[in-house]
């Protein structure tokens, strides 16, 4: 059931597009996961996760890589992945923790790929140099119509402090239609690594969703018979980065 390189733990990502609820998403089974799997859970997020990447993260969404192009996006991405596996994901994975990641190696592809242009060789080679056995157990792909996601992130950014667009969230419509697409693409690629959950639901609709894709495809992870709906708490077992 464990994918080689995860050691003993369990590795599950959360992927999609803008506002299609994977912060929620992870929030809630991460709460569900500690009160019934038994076992640590880390919840972390990328770009970012590690201090060294948070701070790639901070240049990377302030749009300043982006003059350079796809490939330069590409590889600074690649380069705060590299510092999140080694410094926070690999280390959980071998204590046997249930790594939870908001985002991975398939938003490299969605966005400086399909959507950016990238060549996907080209992507594909640096995927295999930067994450190398360390894959996803499942992902977790969270779908709805770009439209509405953005319309979620625009609702709590005007609902908040941040009221900063970042340098994705400001790409024109086309290039979060592509981004649809190229995440339902990689589940028909994958279909055992990955789920496409409906994401347009309500909340606990779509938690509940994911409570049995995890429980149907990692069935020593969630018990069964505990599907339902959790109360939401934030989790406490790390310093939660998503
Ligand atoms: N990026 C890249 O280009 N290449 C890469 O390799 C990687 C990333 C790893 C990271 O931004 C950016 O980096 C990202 C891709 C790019 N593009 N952008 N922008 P980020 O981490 O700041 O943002 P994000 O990953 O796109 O997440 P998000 O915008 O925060 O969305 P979310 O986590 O999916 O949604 P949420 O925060 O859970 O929910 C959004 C709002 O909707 C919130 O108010 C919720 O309460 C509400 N919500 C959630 N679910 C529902 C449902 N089901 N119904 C109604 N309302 C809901």
């Amino acid at each position: 059931m464990t994918a080689p390189g995860t050691g003993g733990g369990t590795f599950i990502t959360f992927e999609g597009g803008e506002g299609a609820g994977k912060s929620t998403q992870i929030r809630r089974l991460a709460a569900h996961l500690r009160a019934e799997a038994g076992r640590p859970v880390l919840t972390t997020r990328e770009p970012g996760g590690s201090p060294r990447a948070e701070r790639i993260r901070e240049a990377l969404l302030a749009g300043l890589a982006k003059p350079y192009g796809p490939f330069a996006e590409a590889l600074l991405f690649s380069a705060a992945r590299i510092d999140h596996l080694d410094a926070l994901i690999r280390p959980a994975l071998v204590r046997g923790e249930i790594v939870l990641c908001d985002r991975f190696a398939d938003s490299t592809r969605a966005y400086q790929g399909a959507a950016g242009g990238l060549d996907p060789e080209v992507l594909g080679a640096l995927e295999g140099v930067v994450v190398g056995p360390t894959r996803p157990d499942l992902t977790l792909i969270l779908d709805c119509e770009p439209e509405l996601g953005l319309a979620r992130a625009r609702a709590r950014r005007d609902a908040g402090s941040d009221g900063a667009v970042d340098r994705f969230e400001a790409e024109a419509l086309a290039f979060h239609a592509r981004l649809r697409n190229a995440f339902l693409a990689i589940a028909a690629e994958e279909p055992a690594r990955c789920a496409v959950v409906n994401a347009a639901l309500p909340a606990d609709a779509v938690e509940a969703a994911i409570r049995a894709v995890v429980a149907e495809r990692l069935p020593g992870v969630l018990p069964a018979q505990t599907h339902g709906r959790s109360d939401d708490r934030p989790g406490t077992e790390h310093g939660d980065a998503a």
